[in-house]
């Protein structure tokens, strides 16, 4: 659920080792796949319910300059549901680039449907809260 408040958070990150598999078709940031593996990816979403194109990262993401996994479309204001992997970090989302505007939370491990908000479509960028640089 989204939360709008302020966290003193100390966040536990469960592992930051990186497993490297020679050989193999490693999972990762921004492949397509929203994965819970080296921490836990935030994926984007321009559909409702988790569904349509995809915007995977295991970062903070300060502008949102990038387009869905595969596609010419921009993820900037268009992001309608989100998929917090990492289970223990609380992702930050922003309605303005460098985490400005309206900020809501996301629990970790957590689905969430943005449609309902007034500033629906608005994101321009995220902060996991184990981010020293974040606002919370
Ligand atoms: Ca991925
Ligand atoms: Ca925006």
């Amino acid at each position: 659920m989204a939360v709008l408040r302020r966290l003193s958070v100390a966040a536990v990150t469960a592992s930051l080792a990186v497993g490297v598999f020679s050989g193999t078709a490693s999972a990762g940031s921004y492949n397509g796949v929203c994965e819970s593996s080296n921490g836990g990816e935030v994926c984007l979403y321009d559909a409702s319910n988790t569904t349509g194109r995809v915007y995977d990262t295991l970062y903070s993401k300060p502008t949102y300059s990038g387009t869905y996994y595969g596609t010419n479309v921009g993820i900037d204001n268009t992001v309608n549901s989100t998929w917090n992997r990492d289970p223990d970090t609380y992702v930050y989302f922003w309605q303005f680039a460098n985490y400005s505007g309206l900020g809501l939370g996301q629990a970790g491990g957590t689905k969430e449907n943005w449609g309902d908000l007034s500033e629906a479509n608005s994101w321009s960028s995220h902060c996991f809260s184990s981010n020293s640089t974040c606002p919370y």
